[in-house]
């Protein structure tokens, strides 16, 4: 009998590079895991991504929202595990060509990551060990299954090729990715399963103390027109967060502080007792393009603003609200604004519901008349009342402007851009809003030819979008439908042309159409 020495035989690079993104995969699978069930904080994946948000220059930022509008999180997500597929292949590569090399590339990437999360708001050193855990394992797992990659010496002369043992090299592939798809497939079982979990018991929305104005005669209910109201399935989304923030309405509180009398904290039953105003606003966000989509219109609930700072006594020198978000968000809103008697609203309900997640759930901010970044942030959990000249929000710190009014502007829905037509009456129909303000009149032009009047729908409130709509007398031919509003304060929208950073875009919406 002949002395048989276990060999790993040498992975070939293929197998090596699966291998690398094999065991890498499972490593994050099991850190998102460990971090989920011990609920220390974000999991490597959204940490990385937060970290990555956070420093995104502006002119990438804009050229994503640009390329992927409201998917960029997704596309953020994709590019990260793209990234990590690859150097994880690398890293199978590496292992292969010189031992434990490959296994500090898993943990190296490992300790960025739980850097990452140790830098996350919602994260800290709690959050950092599943992390270190998982790229140590996953390590380690990688120098096992790539193995030395000796040479395997020829098979013995006398040995038939079935007589070659099944050395470890090839049973421990097998028990290792045995292992990692195992681990793999609980991991997303579980994080899915424990990722899932509600916030909380759902909110029991009281009935208004105020009550918003019916919407009667707001919607001109022409096919294509976007609504009055938004239904919360529709509304837009924008933040920073790749993993939207699950706050438990029982632990919420909101702490209002800085330059003021007292301190207050409120919790969510305070607040829920109190006398609630419910309110149309219509929300916009600053990236929203001539002509996008980054609007919506809901019927707010909640309790305004200014009662809960009155009940801790701003002092005199503040001019600014820095109001901060669980996630670290935070905006820069005027005082004023909050103070002026407005339906600025610590809201909790969107059209008749709790708020959903992504929305802010439990309590989120709303002002009229201020872009979405510098006025309403959700899952708010801090008011620090400050000044200007002391204290910058989020956006402020990366290009934008610190104060930022919603800017008079208007958009055509129907007919969209490009549609060929028939000859005859054709409606045009959009939406215009000038929040706080409200709309007074829309014109429509055609080919650059005189400006006509359009019909408006019912002004509900001067928070909100108006409807309008045009008959137009189509010609055949190729035509260029334009739009611009008036507000009440006399104000007649501007047809310059300005792209959105630091304050808000303008310039006229224009669609072009074929008429047959
Ligand atoms: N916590 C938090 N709140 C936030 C943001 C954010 O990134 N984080 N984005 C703001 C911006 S830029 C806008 S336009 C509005 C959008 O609110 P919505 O997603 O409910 O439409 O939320 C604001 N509140
Ligand atoms: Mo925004």
């Amino acid at each position: 009998m002949r002395e048989t020495r276990p060999l790993t035989p040498p992975r070939t690079a293929p197998v090596a590079a699966l291998l690398g993104v094999a065991v890498t995969a499972a490593a994050v699978a099991l850190a998102e895991v460990l971090t989920r069930v011990g609920a220390t904080g974000p999991g490597p994946v959204a940490a990385v991504a937060g970290v990555f948000i956070d420093h995104t220059p502006l002119w990438l930022k804009e050229l994503a929202i640009g390329w992927f509008g409201t998917r960029d999180k997704l596309a953020l997500g994709v590019g990260i595990v793209v990234v990590m597929l690859v150097l994880a292949a690398a890293a199978g590569l590496e292992e292969r060509r010189r031992r434990y090399s490959g296994g500090a590339v898993v943990l190296v990437l490992g300790v960025v990551a739980a850097l990452a999360t140790v830098t996350r708001p919602d994260g800290g050193w709690a959050a950092a060990w599943p992390v270190l855990l998982s790229a140590a394992a996953g390590a380690l797992v990688l120098v096992a299954v790539v193995g030395p990659g000796e040479e395997a010496p020829a098979p013995p002369a006398e040995a038939t090729p079935a007589e070659v043992p099944l050395g470890p090299g090839r049973r421990q592939l097998l028990q290792g990715a045995g292992v990692l798809a195992v681990v793999a497939v609980l991991g997303a079982g579980v994080s899915r399963v424990v990722g899932r979990r509600p916030a909380g018991a759902p909110i029991a929305l009281p009935p208004p103390a105020t009550a918003a104005p019916a919407a009667t005669g707001a919607d001109l209910a022409v096919p294509g027109l976007s609504p009055y109201r938004t239904p919360n399935a529709d509304f837009y989304r924008i933040d920073t967060a790749f993993v939207v923030p699950r706050v438990d309405a029982g632990g919420w509180r909101l702490r209002v502080h800085g330059l003021v009398d007292h301190e207050v904290t409120l919790t969510l039953p305070e607040l829920l007792a109190a006398p609630l105003t419910q309110a149309w606003v219509t929300l916009c966000c600053v990236s929203n393009e001539v002509g996008g989509d980054l609007v919506g219109n809901a019927e707010w609930l909640g309790l305004p603003v200014r009662e809960v700072l009155a009940r801790a006594g701003p002092r005199p020198e503040a001019d600014m609200v820095l109001s901060r978000s669980v996630d670290g968000f935070t905006a820069s809103t005027p005082l004023e604004a909050l103070t002026d008697g407005r339906n600025a609203l610590l809201a909790v309900g969107m059209n008749g519901q709790p708020l959903p997640t992504e929305h802010g759930y439990p309590v989120r901010l709303v002002v009229p008349g201020l872009y979405g970044f510098v006025s309403a942030t959700k899952w708010v959990s801090e008011l620090e009342v400050t000044r200007f000249a002391d204290a910058t929000a989020y956006w402020t710190e990366r290009g934008w402007a610190p104060r930022a009014p919603v800017k008079l502007s208007s958009r055509i829905d129907v007919p969209r851009e490009g549609r060929v037509l028939h000859a005859g009456t054709v409606t045009v129909a959009g939406v215009a809003w000038a929040q706080h303000t409200g709309i007074a009149a829309v014109e429509v032009r055609v080919d650059g030819g005189a400006w006509r009047p359009a019909e408006l729908a019912t002004d509900v409130s001067i928070d909100t979008w108006r409807q309008w709509r045009y008959a137009w007398p189509a010609t055949s031919g190729e035509h260029t439908l334009e739009v611009r509003a008036a507000d009440r304060a006399g104000q007649v929208q501007t047809g310059e042309r300005v792209g959105p950073v630091p304050d808000g875009a303008t310039g006229w919406h224009r669609v072009n159409v074929r008429v047959v």
